[in-house]
């Protein structure tokens, strides 16, 4: 048994506006039984029913259907009933290492949520660019975005706060939630250079385009730093619906440990002034969190004494193991782009791994979920981004949607492996790894 859909339906029912010559009868159960994001399909000779609670999980049962239709438009009859492991599954990008265009961004986002991830994390600062506007401080994009901006000077470019409603509405629209980055106390210079008086004594700093982190830091003890992080964050938090601003807080090298807790125990607490939840590097663990904060966990070790000690304060936390989920990584040693400082990440060892035991202290219940960052420091074009991100994010994926019990590298590697010739046709790059695709 099995029922025959067009591209063209698809389309239609993902838009929310299928006809019924489409054959595709979507449907809000009117009761919360499949949860915020879950659906049910039913597939037989006459037709797809798809339901689901809410409008959310109608988007992630179409790109179920995507999946299964394989090319041909040939969907197997059956019922899936279905719903994610963790409510956060994001993908980040780095635009301040390389900037990306709006147009980039929201064709990324097409591609991320085939595999629903429903959150967008934009690193829109670091050392070599500062990539978003913000009203009153124009020096942070005229110089931080400007002309020779980003590793190697070749990443130039930022958003408007136009722009960046464009990229949060586009985004929306396909249920995907954007959370803001602006990294700090560390990872500032594009800012130092753009306003000396923020540097310690007062005295300009060059630009910097290599990829050294740790060198950089906002000034602890002085008043103007804190202006300045208030008119970013409230900022952000004015321009982004989502419920997170995530202040960095990673590599902070050359911050003391004592100027590093005054300063965050100042910035912590503003995302939740202006009604956000922050969410910052695990290293942040070391200062006071406030209620609703979330640690984002990176490093590859499987022990972390901080991040433990937050949970026991119930804080939330989100999983981003380099040695996993770095898309940034190489995924073998003869890999063009990417680093290797974590190790080279093959797809397998994306896929195999499961987010409630790397951490000792941190269980299924702590778990926020799953995110896998793409550090740009080596990209320069869009085609590295894919190749990077295919087809590994889609593995990482299943690891925050799936349940661990139900996860089998077999099954996902054949299944992924139909994938090829799609990307092929949709002109995206990937790495086409032998753990997948037989050797042409
Ligand atoms: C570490 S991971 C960083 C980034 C680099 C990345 C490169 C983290 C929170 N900070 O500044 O871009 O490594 O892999």
């Amino acid at each position: 048994m099995t029922f025959t859909v067009t591209p063209d339906a698809l389309a239609r029912a993902e838009a929310g506006e299928s006809a019924a010559a489409d054959g595709i009868g979507r449907e809000l159960s009117g009761s919360d039984e499949f949860g915020a994001e879950g659906y049910r399909l039913e597939i037989t000779a006459s037709g797809v029913t798809l339901r689901a609670s809410e409008p959310a999980g109608l988007f992630w049962g179409v790109q179920t259907l995507r999946q299964l239709a394989a090319g041909d438009g040939v969907l197997p009859g059956g019922t899936i009933e279905d719903r994610p492991r963790f409510a956060y599954r994001a993908a980040m990008l780095d635009l301040a290492r390389h900037f990306f265009t709006v147009d980039e961004i929201k064709a990324h986002v097409d591609l991320l949520v085939q595999f629903k991830i429903n959150h967008l994390h934009l690193h829109l600062t670091d050392d070599q660019g500062w990539r978003l506007e913000i009203p009153g401080w124009p020096r942070l994009t005229e110089i931080g975005g400007g002309p020779g901006t980003g590793c190697d000077g070749e990443g130039p470019g930022f958003l408007t706060l136009a722009d960046y409603a464009d990229v949060v509405a586009y985004a929306a629209a396909r249920f995907v939630t954007v959370v803001p980055e602006v990294d700090m106390p560390g990872h500032v210079n594009a800012a130092l250079v753009a306003y000396p008086e923020l540097t310690a004594d007062g005295q300009p700093v060059a630009p910097r385009t290599d990829a050294e982190v740790g060198y950089s830091s906002l000034v602890a003890g002085k008043e103007e730093t804190y202006a300045f992080v208030e008119t970013v964050l409230k900022t952000l938090a004015d321009a982004t619906p989502g419920p997170y601003l995530h202040i960095g807080g990673d590599e902070c090298l050359s911050t003391s440990a004592e100027d590093y807790r005054a300063f965050l125990s100042r910035v912590l607490p503003l995302p939740g002034k202006y009604g956000k939840r922050a969410i910052g590097w695990h290293e942040i663990a070391a200062a006071g969190l406030p209620e609703g904060a979330v640690v984002q966990y990176w490093r590859p070790e499987q022990q972390d004494t901080g991040v433990d000690a937050a949970v026991a304060a119930g804080r939330a936390v989100i999983m981003s193991p380099a040695d996993r989920v770095y898309l940034d990584m190489k995924y073998d040693a003869d890999t063009r782009l990417g680093l290797d400082w974590a190790g080279l990440v093959p797809v397998r060892r994306a896929y195999d791994w499961d987010p409630a035991r790397h951490l000792p202290g941190v269980t299924e219940e702590a778990l926020l979920g799953v995110a896998a960052p793409l550090w740009s420091e080596t990209l320069r074009s869009v085609a590295d981004v894919q190749f990077l991100t295919f087809p590994r994010l889609p593995a990482i994926a299943e690891v925050g949607w799936s349940p661990q019990a139900r996860r089998d590298w077999e099954s996902f590697r054949e299944r992924i492996a139909l994938f090829g010739p799609r990307w092929e046709a949709a002109g995206v790059s990937y790495f086409r790894s032998p753990e997948i695709w037989a050797a042409d």
